[in-house]
């Protein structure tokens, strides 16, 4: 079993997409091990996606992510990372293939609905930003 960290970012939850988006996680066969709403600060944004600091987007993406609640989740099942990357599709949603979460509830680069863990480190290193160990169980 493996374990990765997901995000239902501001816009889909915004747009009451929390129920569809959790509906086919749960569809896929992920295990939902932590779930809980967040609204972040600015700075909590920044420090998330502080891998991004130098990029043009940074300021930007982190003002959306900041902008509203978002769902942070816990998924697990067997190869959960690369699982729940290929359930959501490439970045870029007009990019991504239909049937998968991007392409069905993102509008943008940016506002693309949903964030997954790219590798282990980052997945323990995102898991422990949001939850306690005795949150997990
Ligand atoms: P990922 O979410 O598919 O792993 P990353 O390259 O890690 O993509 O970028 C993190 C987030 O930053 C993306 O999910 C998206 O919201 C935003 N982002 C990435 N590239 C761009 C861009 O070129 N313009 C605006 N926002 C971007
Ligand atoms: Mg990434």
């Amino acid at each position: 079993m493996e374990r990765t960290f997901a995000i239902i970012k501001p816009d889909a939850v915004g747009r009451r997409l929390t129920g569809p988006i959790v509906g086919r996680i749960e569809q896929a066969g992920f295990t939902i091990q932590a779930l809980r709403l967040v609204r972040l600060t600015k700075r909590e944004a920044e420090g998330f996606y502080a891998v991004h600091r130098d990029k043009p987007f940074f300021g930007s993406l982190t003002d959306f992510m900041s902008s509203g609640p978002a769902v942070v989740m816990v998924l697990e099942s067997p190869d959960a990372i690369a699982k729940w990357r290929a359930l959501m599709g490439p970045t870029d949603p007009g990019k991504a293939a239909p049937g998968t979460l991007r392409r069905e509830f993102g509008t943008s680069i940016e506002r693309n609905a949903t964030h997954g863990s790219d590798a282990p480190e980052t997945a323990a290193y995102e898991i422990g930003y949001f939850f306690r160990g005795m949150e997990l169980l």
